[in-house]
């Protein structure tokens, strides 16, 4: 803006601004009110999509090959998001210790991946009423050679535990006592798998359905399921938005409650395999031991 022009401006006071600004079709901010920060959902509505972030890990989310984004979790906030006025979702794979990094930093605007909700997570993010539960569960061996049913039982002598990075099998593993260099950590789903029929690692872990979805697609008759892993709770996860993003959180809770209340979110994620009635038993509240 030449000087001069900014010199008369402000000479000029008020009455001009406003008269340049209504020329150019904007308005002036009425005298000592800023203008009202755009929340998050309007921003999402007026961009038209969410940015989710998932871990290709099926049932919970999934890309299939011709590149949609499915899953449980995408296809329930899909809905939810649709009726919040938000058509399309934009997703992209993270590792699960990612994931909360990622909200603080505004990389996603959300994610839905099966998350589940721990007291140090809820500090961190503002997570959704429950949507997906599960138990833990570990792939072995067939016959289970080393009698690993439990956390605890990987403390045995050289037993090393495959799990996803950040994520809670690796917190549970190491809360369990193994020690860090014999909790190794696998990309994803099928690294973790080839490491185990490679005999490098003794058990790998993740959440039942996940385990069961992977044996199915490997077809490998020399592995098997151990689950539930009795010193393991059931987790629930929810979807989870930045901390500051509560009114947006809150919208979400409001159509998830309704969908829940119709029988909808049943018919969303049970053909995944997640059973409704385990996420409607139960609240955030409960599962962040306060609120959040
Ligand atoms: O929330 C977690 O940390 C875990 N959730 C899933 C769905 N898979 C593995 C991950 O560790």
């Amino acid at each position: 803006m030449p000087s001069a022009f900014r010199r008369d401006v402000r000479r000029a006071g008020r009455p001009l601004l406003a008269a340049v600004l209504g020329a150019l079709g904007l308005s002036l901010p009425l005298a000592g009110t800023a203008p009202a920060a755009e929340s998050t959902l309007d921003r999402l509505k007026a961009q038209g999509f969410a940015r989710i972030a998932i871990a290709n890990e099926p049932p919970y989310t999934q890309i299939t090959p011709d590149g949609k984004v499915t899953g449980a979790g995408p296809e329930l906030a899909r809905e939810v998001l649709k009726r919040l006025g938000v058509p399309e979702l934009e997703a992209s794979v993270s590792e699960y210790g990612a994931m909360i990094p990622g909200l603080q930093a505004r990389r996603f605007d959300l994610v839905d991946a099966g998350l589940f909700m721990k007291p140090e997570r809820c500090r961190a993010v503002a997570y959704s009423e429950p949507d997906l539960c599960d138990a833990e569960a570990f792939a072995v061996k067939k016959g289970n050679p080393k009698h690993l049913m439990t956390y605890a039982d990987l403390k045995t002598d050289g037993v090393k535990v495959g799990v996803p990075g950040g994520g809670s099998e690796e917190r549970l593993s190491l809360q369990a006592g193994v020690p860090r260099d014999r909790v190794i950590v696998a990309p994803d789903g099928q690294s973790g798998l080839k490491m185990l029929e490679d005999g490098r690692i003794d058990a790998y872990s993740l959440p039942t359905l996940s385990i069961r979805d992977l044996l199915q697609k490997a077809g490998d008759a020399g592995l098997e399921i151990v689950t539930p892993i009795k010193d393991a709770p059931i987790s629930c996860a929810g979807a989870a938005f930045n901390k500051q993003d509560t009114e947006l959180r809150d919208a979400y809770d409001r159509v998830l409650a309704e969908m829940k209340k119709s029988g909808e979110f049943a018919k969303i994620i049970e053909p995944f395999g997640f059973p409704a009635e385990a996420a409607m038993v139960t609240t955030r509240e409960q599962l962040c031991g306060g609120k959040n």
